[in-house]
C-alpha cells in the first residue's frame, strides 16, 4: 500500500515504521460486534431457522436451505437481512420482511429473562484489553440498533463493561444506509477524529462479507475472522487478512504493538502451515503457545469418533462428547492446545499424562461436527473407552489448518507434541499451582 501521499497530514508525527511484509501503518481500530466481538450469530441462525420451517411447514432440505440463507445475510441491519432472506428463499406471498423479522424479533428477546448469556467471541476480551492499555483508540460500527444494542448487552458475558473500552460508539439506526454500505464506517472514523484521506489509519475487525466490503468502500484496512462455514471463505476475498480466530491477529502486520502474551518455544523451529493460502501465516523462528487467561477442565467418558486416528495416523485421540460440553468449548477458538489429562477409571494408576488435543472440525477430513481429540503423550496398553477422561487445557498453540498430504497432517501434529512437552519441560508454563488439587488422583 502507498503511503507517501500522508506525509504532509496531521498524522506525520506518529512513528511511520512498519514491520517487514506489514499489510498498512494503522493507528486506530474499528470493531463490529455481533459475530466479531460477542457471538449472537448462532443463536439468530437458530431463531430464523426455527421461524421460516414453521412458516413454511417445510423439510430438513429446505431447512439446510434456511441456514445457509441466514448465514449469508449476517452483518446487515436486521430489516435488510430480512429483506435478503425473504428474496432469497422465495417467500414472497408466505411472509413480509417486516413480518419476518418480528417473529423473529418475538423469539430473540435479548436482554430479557429466559434468554441466553450471549458470550464472548474467543480472544475479543484479550484484544480489548490489550489495544487500550496500548491507547490506541478504538470504535465500535454496529448494524444493531442502539436500544438493541444495550438490551443486547445486558444478556452479553461481559456487559456493559465491553463497551467502556470505545471511544466512540456507532449503531445501525443512527445512518441511512446499512452495510455493505460505507457510511457506518465513514462515521466511526469520523468520531475517531480521523479525516477522511487518512481511512486506511483505520483498521476494521469484520466477521461478515457485508461488513469487509463496507470497510473497503470506506477505504479503511480490514481483518476478517469469518464467522462464516470454511466453504465459504472465497466471500472474503475483499479482506487485507483473513484470521481463523482472533487469537492469531499479528497486529504488527497493521502498524499496531505486537501482543506480548505469545510465548516462543526456542528449541521448536517454526513451520509455516500449508494448504491454506487464503489465510495468512507470518514467517516466525520458533513455534510458540499462549497460555489461556483461564485453564479449562473438561471432563466426560471417552467415546468412539471416527475411527481414523489410530488406523490412518497412528496418532488415537481419546474422543469426547462435545454436546455436554458445548458452553465450555465454544469460550474457545477452534484449533489446537495443550494441557494435562488424568483417566478416572481402571487406568486412574497410570497417572496424569501431558496432552496434545485438537478442537474444532478437523478441516483435512472436513468434518461436519465439531469434535474434542486428546491424544495423551503416554503409550498404553489397552483401549479405554467409556473410561470417564478429565483433560485441563492450559495453552493453545495454533489454528486448525489443512494439508496436502496425510504425512504432513502427521509430522504436523507430532510437532505440536513437541510444543507441549518442550513447554513443560523448559517450565515455560506457569500457573499450574493454582490447579494443584487437579493433579491429586
Ligand atoms: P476413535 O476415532 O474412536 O477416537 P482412535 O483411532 O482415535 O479412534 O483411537 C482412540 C482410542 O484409542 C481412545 O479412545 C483410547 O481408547 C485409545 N488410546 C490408546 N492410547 C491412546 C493415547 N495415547 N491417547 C489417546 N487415546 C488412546
Ligand atoms: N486435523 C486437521 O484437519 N488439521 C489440523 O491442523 C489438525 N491438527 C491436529 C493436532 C493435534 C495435536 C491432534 C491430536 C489432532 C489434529 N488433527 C488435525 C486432527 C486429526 O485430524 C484427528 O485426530 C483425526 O481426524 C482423528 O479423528
Ligand atoms: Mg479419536
Amino acid at each position: 500500500m502507498d503511503r507517501k501521499g500522508d506525509d504532509d497530514d496531521d498524522e506525520k508525527k506518529k512513528d511511520e515504521k512498519v514491520a517487514d511484509g506489514a499489510v498498512a501503518a494503522t493507528r486506530y481500530v474499528i470493531f463490529d460486534l455481533d459475530g466479531t466481538l460477542i457471538n449472537t450469530e448462532a443463536i439468530v441462525d437458530d431463531v430464523v431457522v426455527a421461524v421460516v420451517t414453521k412458516l413454511t411447514s417445510s423439510n430438513s432440505d429446505f431447512q439446510r436451505e434456511i441456514f445457509d440463507a441466514a448465514e449469508d445475510a449476517r452483518g446487515q441491519r436486521p430489516l435488510d437481512a430480512s429483506m435478503e432472506l425473504c428474496e432469497k428463499l422465495k417467500l414472497e406471498g408466505v411472509v413480509d420482511p417486516k413480518t419476518l423479522l418480528g417473529l423473529c424479533s418475538e423469539t430473540l428477546r435479548w436482554g430479557e429473562e429466559g434468554m441466553d448469556v450471549i458470550p464472548d467471541m474467543p480472544g475479543a476480551m484479550r484484544l480489548l484489553r490489550f489495544l487500550k492499555r496500548k491507547k490506541v483508540p478504538m470504535a465500535l460500527a454496529t448494524s444493531t440498533s442502539k436500544e438493541e444494542l444495550t438490551k443486547k448487552m445486558k444478556s452479553s458475558e461481559t456487559g456493559k463493561n465491553m463497551l467502556e473500552y470505545f471511544d466512540a460508539i456507532c449503531c445501525g439506526d443512527e445512518v441511512k444506509k446499512g452495510k455493505p454500505d460505507p457510511e457506518i464506517f465513514h462515521l466511526a472514523r469520523e468520531r475517531l477524529g480521523v479525516k477522511k484521506k487518512d481511512a486506511g489509519r483505520c483498521l476494521v475487525f469484520e466477521d461478515t462479507p457485508h461488513g469487509v466490503s463496507a470497510a473497503k468502500a470506506a477505504g479503511c484496512c480490514c481483518v476478517a475472522v469469518p464467522s462464516l462455514r470454511r466453504e465459504k471463505f472465497d466471500m472474503y476475498k475483499g479482506a487485507d487478512r483473513v484470521y481463523h480466530s482472533l487469537l492469531d491477529v499479528e497486529l504488527e502486520d497493521f502498524g499496531l504493538p505486537k501482543f506480548e502474551d505469545w510465548r516462543d518455544v526456542k528449541t521448536v523451529e517454526f513451520v509455516a502451515d500449508e494448504g491454506d493460502e487464503r489465510i495468512s501465516t507470518t514467517t516466525r523462528k520458533h513455534e510458540r503457545f499462549l497460555k489461556l487467561e483461564r485453564f479449562l477442565e473438561l471432563t466426560g467418558p471417552v467415546i468412539r469418533g471416527f475411527g481414523r486416528g489410530s488406523k490412518m495416523l497412528g496418532i488415537p485421540t481419546a474422543n469426547l462428547d462435545v454436546v455436554p460440553l458445548k458452553q465450555q468449548i465454544d469460550k474457545l477458538a477452534p484449533g489446537i492446545y495443550f494441557g494435562f489429562a488424568k483417566l478416572l477409571g481402571p487406568n486412574k494408576s497410570t497417572g496424569v499424562h501431558r496432552t496434545v488435543m485438537s478442537i474444532g472440525y478437523n478441516p483435512f477430513f472436513n468434518d461436519k461436527r465439531k469434535s474434542i481429540e486428546p491424544w495423551l503423550l503416554h503409550t498404553f496398553d489397552e483401549d479405554f473407552y467409556d473410561e470417564t477422561l478429565s483433560v485441563l487445557v492450559v495453552a493453545y498453540v495454533r489454528a486448525e489448518c489443512n494439508f496436502t498430504t496425510v504425512d504432513n497432517l502427521i509430522e504436523r501434529i507430532k510437532k505440536d507434541a513437541r510444543v507441549c512437552e518442550e513447554a513443560f519441560d523448559l517450565g515455560l508454563v506457569d500457573g499450574l499451582d493454582e490447579w494443584k488439587d487437579w493433579f491429586v488422583l
